[in-house]
């Protein structure tokens, strides 16, 4: 059986390209619901809905565990989805924040996200709850997102744009800066040529996909899928094949359109 991976659009493909790089024989099926993007702008019981229907579908198509591969998602959503759902279910918050904590010295770590996702200060919570002392200072970078979509991830603009966003960040000497958003991995070189050479940058994706493995742990071959990767999205996905080739690195194929069923 395949593992799930569900996302507001375009920006869980950095989660599953994470995971198909830890666990290149998975089956994954991925489901971006990009008739509703963003989640990043809209209420938690809003992102609550739709992340339950996003789940229903995966459910649906036989999964044996559903990766949550959208920080906005994961942040207001996770326990309505594991009550909800007969299957493991993984978000992205928890491995980001282990990640965080790991890496941080100081215990001054920054995160960085949309609104809604700083908004409901999950990460603070998620790394508080592993060191108690840990300082978290948050800002939410809501012109990433585009900027990533654009193609603009590297261009002076998103340069101007980070500079703006992280100066608070930084007055507060964080050394470990937590990429709280699917879409920042793409912004990496950007960012480390605005930080300071101690700040390190934390990447929810590769956390998760480790935690995955963690979790399926040692598997039979007949356990494992064949590789193969089926995408779905909510919306015509002539955009999410254009815009999404950028953020896995590769020529999206064979993207089919489905309709989530409201509940
Ligand atoms: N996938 C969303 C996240 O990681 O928070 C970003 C895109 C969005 O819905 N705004």
């Amino acid at each position: 059986r395949a593992i799930g991976i569900f996302d507001s659009g375009v920006g869980g493909l950095t989660v599953l390209k994470a995971i198909r790089q830890e666990l290149p024989l998975e089956s994954l099926v991925y489901l971006g619901d990009t008739a509703r993007v963003p989640y990043g702008t809209k209420s938690p019981p809003t992102v609550e809905r739709y992340a339950l229907q996003a789940a229903a579908f995966l459910l649906a198509q036989q999964v044996k565990m559903v990766v949550v591969a959208c920080n906005t998602a994961s942040s207001v959503a996770l326990p309505a989805l594991q009550r909800a759902l007969p299957v493991p279910v993984v978000g992205v918050i928890e491995p980001g924040a282990a990640g965080a904590v790991e890496t941080s010295r100081s215990g001054r770590i920054g995160v960085i996200g949309t609104e809604a996702t700083i908004a409901s200060a999950a990460y603070p919570q998620a790394i508080r709850a592993l060191r108690q002392d840990a300082e978290v200072y948050s800002a939410a970078c809501p012109l990433f997102v585009p900027l990533a979509e654009e193609g603009w991830a590297e261009h002076a603009v998103a340069r101007l744009t980070a500079q703006e966003y992280l100066a608070p960040l930084l007055q507060q000497r964080v050394d470990t800066l937590v990429l709280g958003c699917t879409h920042y991995p793409l912004l990496r070189r950007t960012l480390e040529a605005i930080l300071p050479p101690e700040v390190r940058l934390v990447d929810s994706a590769r956390q998760t996909a480790l935690q995955v493995r963690r979790l399926l742990g040692p598997q039979t071959l007949a356990q494992r899928g064949d590789g193969s990767c089926r995408f779905f999205v909510t919306d015509e996905p002539a955009r999410f094949v254009r815009v999404g080739g950028a953020f896995l690195g590769e020529a999206l194929t064979e993207v089919q359109r489905v309709e989530l069923q409201c509940a």
